[in-house]
């Protein structure tokens, strides 16, 4: 396992690159450029940023959210040019070391939640809070301003100015898409960019739907094993793998996160891992809760026992924190609540790791 966490680049990350090396174990940063979907990504920009992350001791070996262009997803004759920048980029961060890269193929909307700072009222930290009744009310539309409001100044990831300015036209492009229809879209696109990770040496590895269920009418095709079984068959190959996001997956109680890891990590299919903690509070009604088992209603030993026994070089990354400590930050990612997490996710590692020695 190799611990990293996610950062957003110097220009609009908060956090400097030395906090992050302090914390005991961090290796590397599941690193990104704040760009557009569906552009080539330049190199002297990754250049400058791997420099900078190298610098600061850290790796930099996998890289996040290199967002698919909605024209890929509905299938528009547009999507090749889309699909040639896609594998342009794949070709350029290969150049400068990078192993896998985690992308979603989540129609419109990257991860939704209903309140990005819901106090938590056994000990007055805040977390992103997700209650279904919520959305009822409120449509995509007015979910999108609020969430804007509620981000301070940050751009939150999938929320990004140039994909929000075009919603009303994309959820259009949606109105006929069938999930049917979505999953033939991605074969298409891993048709093509799949050799060119096997060419190159990258794994590709998909993010779950995030929550894990359809929203807003839209087709949603990544929030189950099931699912997941269908998408590493859609193109068959060890590059073809999953980015296994426990509290999105895990915020549909019916998915089992452990028998899940062990599943695809079995396979070989799984190359990259968030981990974090869910609370359940009803029906399709969640808080993201502390790393801690306790703190929430997933088992981290068991989700981390699976990691070890089935897919143990994988990169893991702890995965969206509480607002601890009065620190003023981009909601998920602050610094205190995640170093906590990675530093108990280690823990839990060196305990399993000996316990088996
Ligand atoms: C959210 C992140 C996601 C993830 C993308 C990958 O907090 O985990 O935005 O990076 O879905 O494309």
């Amino acid at each position: 396992m190799k611990m990293t966490f996610r950062w957003y680049g110097s220009q609009y990350d908060p956090i400097p690159l030395k906090y992050i090396k302090q914390i005991p174990g961090m290796t590397g940063v599941m690193g990104l450029l704040e760009k557009p979907a569906g552009i080539e990504w330049p190199e002297d920009e990754f250049i400058k940023l791997k420099e900078e992350v190298n610098e600061a001791g850290l790796e930099i070996e996998i890289i996040e959210s290199v967002n698919v262009h909605e024209d890929i997803k509905t299938g528009l004759p547009s999507r090749d040019h889309y699909i040639e920048n896609y594998i342009k980029t794949i070709r350029m961060l290969a150049k400068h070391g990078v192993k896998v890269i985690v992308y979603n193929f989540m129609p419109v909307f990257d991860w939704l939640r209903t309140d990005l700072a819901r106090v938590i009222p056994e000990d007055g930290s805040n977390s992103l809070y997700f209650n279904e009744e919520d959305l009822g009310e409120m449509g995509p539309i007015e979910i999108v301003e609020r969430t804007a409001k509620g981000s301070g100044s940050f751009t939150l990831p999938g929320w990004e100015p140039e994909r929000l300015s075009k919603l009303e036209f994309t959820l259009k492009q949606y109105e006929d898409v069938t999930p049917e229809d979505l999953r033939n879209h991605y074969k298409y696109f891993l048709d093509a960019v799949i050799p060119v990770c096997e060419e190159v040496g990258v794994k590709m590895a998909c993010h779950p739907d995030d929550p894990a269920w359809p929203i807003f009418g839209l087709p949603r095709i990544a929030h189950s094993q099931a699912d997941f079984d269908k998408i590493v068959k859609l193109h068959d190959s060890p590059a073809n793998t999953l980015c296994l996001c426990t509290g999105s997956l895990g915020s549909n109680p019916e998915n089992n996160i452990p028998e899940i890891i062990r599943h695809f990590g079995e396979m070989n299919r799984i190359s990259a891992l968030h981990v974090r903690n869910v609370k359940y509070l009803g029906y399709r009604h969640f808080r993201e809760a502390a790393h801690l088992s306790a703190a929430g209603d997933l088992d981290m030993y068991e989700i981390m026992k699976a990691i070890f026994e089935t897919c143990p070089d994988t990169y893991v990354r702890p995965d969206h924190g509480r607002m601890i400590w009065d620190e003023k930050g981009r909601a998920g990612y602050g610094l205190f609540d995640r170093a906590l997490g990675a530093t108990y996710l280690n823990g839990l590692w060196e305990a399993i790791d000996k316990t088996k020695k």
